[in-house]
């Protein structure tokens, strides 16, 4: 007998006339986007007509370099954990934001880059298009994890919500889009733009979850170690801290995870020293590269490891345990399952506070950058956000700056790359405006994107921006001082007046001599909420690099 099968009728999809690039702006507004950093250029025409339709829900900041854009839509990225997004024509706009784009990869950071593209029929073709780069697609790929290519105005809307979505789904980080000129502004009947789909719950393995509470519950000397991926956790964290008496290590992006008034907050030189007596490693959002490769492992020291990536955790060498997921729920679950453990440790407050006073001793070489970093502190709020650079004041923070909470102290992650910090901060404080933003940099650094000092006057960012002027890539010049028998190369500068360049483009310039003049002139700079730039004359300064390329601890 043949099935009698009920006819369903599909519901029918509101279809709307739109461009290509109004769906797509649609759609970014309808993700909570609400600014686009950017720089314009013909191939991208219609999509900034579209960000004019729609300049009420949508502001747009545009930056005088793509590398201003990219590492502004970056720093908002960092200070919000929300995703953003920046857009630049084809070939050399690509080019030109692609440090910021494989820095966002680094560190796993939501950021949108949309790309213009040459007339669709010619891609491939090697015609020689303005701005024609032979395999654009190619190259995203290789930048990105989700790339995707818009074609026609009915699947924009699809397209740009499957990137953003893309973005915050398993590990996190940067997506792209291209877009050719002659589709942009393309019209059709396009179905309803897409709205952000619920994230999944998340699934947690609860047999792994009691072997690692196992783990760990077992263990008499655990070290948690926190990076990026812990950032959402750090009430978690600072329970199991808490419970199993375990410190908590954070170098660049796991800064404040444990906040460091805690003494069981700890950074690299105490990290290795507990890392060596560990007997139980929990890792979180962590790549845990340079524990794992610099300071060794053995078979007595049992790794637990969370991380959103199933592939992370068995990267360089296979944990014990992997719980795959957000941090979050997984360290709740943890810390569920621990209880029944009754874990009675002795507390260790005393101990890690006197660890931390010997610490502080041999930091005491760091004498120069340590004053300046604790002017500092004693100025930027609590909630206030910190943005290093690859500098020696920077170095030095890294090992001893205090954070109270994360997202407060942005670090460029693996990638290290100088010359990221003066735009990145000028994100930051653009997406959060409510908390005063510190932009630290070197000479050399800061001249990578100090022309961005026009894009904070053209939009009002309120930017305090420290420039410690030495005179030369000073990291470089040591090295070859020490190291090269004072061979020097490539590392001396010739600097403007940098106060008279501030003041050039309409901003606030101060030059401050030592710490005591530092924190007067931040404190008046930080309150009066206007484009800054502090120069701080500098000398030579000690190297960090015992503290942080230091030697193997355990294990062959
Ligand atoms: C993109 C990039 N290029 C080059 C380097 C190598 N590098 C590391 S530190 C440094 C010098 C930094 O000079 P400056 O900003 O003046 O800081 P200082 O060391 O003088 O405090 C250089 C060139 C890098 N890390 N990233
Ligand atoms: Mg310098």
């Amino acid at each position: 007998m043949p099935k009698f099968r009920k006819k369903t009728k599909k519901p029918r999809r509101a279809m709307t006339e739109m461009s290509t690039a109004e769906a797509a702006v649609a759609t970014l507004i309808a993700h909570g986007l609400d600014t686009v950093y950017a720089l314009p250029g013909i191939h991208n025409d219609h999509l900034f007509d579209a960000f004019q339709g729609a300049s009420e829900n949508l502001r747009v900041v545009h930056t005088r370099h793509e590398q201003g854009a990219a590492y502004m839509a970056l720093g908002a990225a960092l200070a919000t954990g929300k995703p953003q997004t920046y857009t630049v024509v084809p070939g050399p706009g690509l080019l030109n934001s692609g440090a910021a784009l494989l820095t966002a990869y680094g560190m796993n950071a939501p950021v949108l880059a949309i790309i213009g593209q040459i007339p669709a029929a010619a891609i491939g073709k090697g015609h020689g298009h303005l701005h024609e780069i032979r395999d654009q697609a190619g190259i995203v790929a290789r930048l990105v994890d989700h790339a995707s290519f818009i074609r026609d105005p009915a699947e924009a809307s699809a397209k740009v919500a499957r990137a953003i979505q893309s973005m915050s789904h398993r590990r996190p980080g940067p997506a792209a889009i291209e877009c050719p000129i002659d589709v942009w502004g393309k019209r059709a009947l396009v179905p309803s733009i897409a709205t952000p789909a619920a994230p999944p719950p998340p699934k947690i393995d609860s047999d792994k979850v009691r072997a690692a509470a196992k783990i760990l519950g077992k263990a008499g000397r655990v070290l948690i170690v926190a990076g990026g991926g812990a950032e959402d956790a750090s009430p978690e964290i600072t329970l199991l801290s808490d419970i199993l008496q375990a410190p908590v290590l954070g170098y660049r992006r796991g800064r404040g995870v444990l906040d460091s008034r805690d003494p069981l907050s700890v950074t690299l030189p105490l990290g290795r020293e507990l890392w060596a007596e560990a007997d139980a490693v929990l890792a979180v959002g962590t790549r845990l590269l340079n524990p794992i490769t610099q300071w060794g492992i053995d078979k007595t020291l049992h790794i637990v490891r969370v991380d959103a990536d199933p592939e992370e955790p068995a990267r360089i060498s296979k944990p014990k345990v992997a719980l795959v997921g957000d941090a979050a729920p997984i360290l709740r679950a943890l810390i569920d399952e621990l209880v029944r453990f009754n874990i009675g440790r002795t507390p260790r407050r005393d101990e890690l506070l006197e660890r931390q006073a010997k610490l502080r001793q041999r930091l005491a070489k760091l004498a120069p950058q340590l004053a300046f970093l604790e002017a500092i502190r004693a100025e930027l709020p609590e909630d206030g956000i910190y943005v290093d650079e690859v500098t020696q004041i920077g170095f030095a923070a890294r090992l001893a700056f205090p954070v109270y909470k994360p997202r407060t102290f942005l670090s460029p992650g693996y990638q290290d790359n100088l010359g990221w910090g003066y735009a990145t901060a000028l994100g930051a404080q653009h997406a959060r405006n409510d908390v005063p933003v510190l932009s630290i940099n070197g000479d050399g650094g800061f001249l990578y994107t100090g022309n961005e000092l026009a894009t904070a006057l053209r939009h009002n960012i309120p930017l305090v921006a420290i420039v410690f002027v030495d005179g030369a890539f000073g990291n470089v010049r040591r090295i070859q001082q020490e190291e090269f028998g004072n061979r020097l190369i490539a590392c001396d500068l010739a600097n403007p007046d940098f106060v008279k360049y501030a003041e050039s483009f309409g901003a606030a310039g101060r030059r401050a001599r030592g710490p005591d003049e530092l924190r007067v002139a931040l404190r008046e700079s930080i309150a009066r909420r206007e484009p800054t730039l502090i120069e701080v004359p500098v000398g030579a300064m000690p190297s960090p690099w015992e503290f942080i390329m230091m030697s193997r601890a355990r294990g062959k």
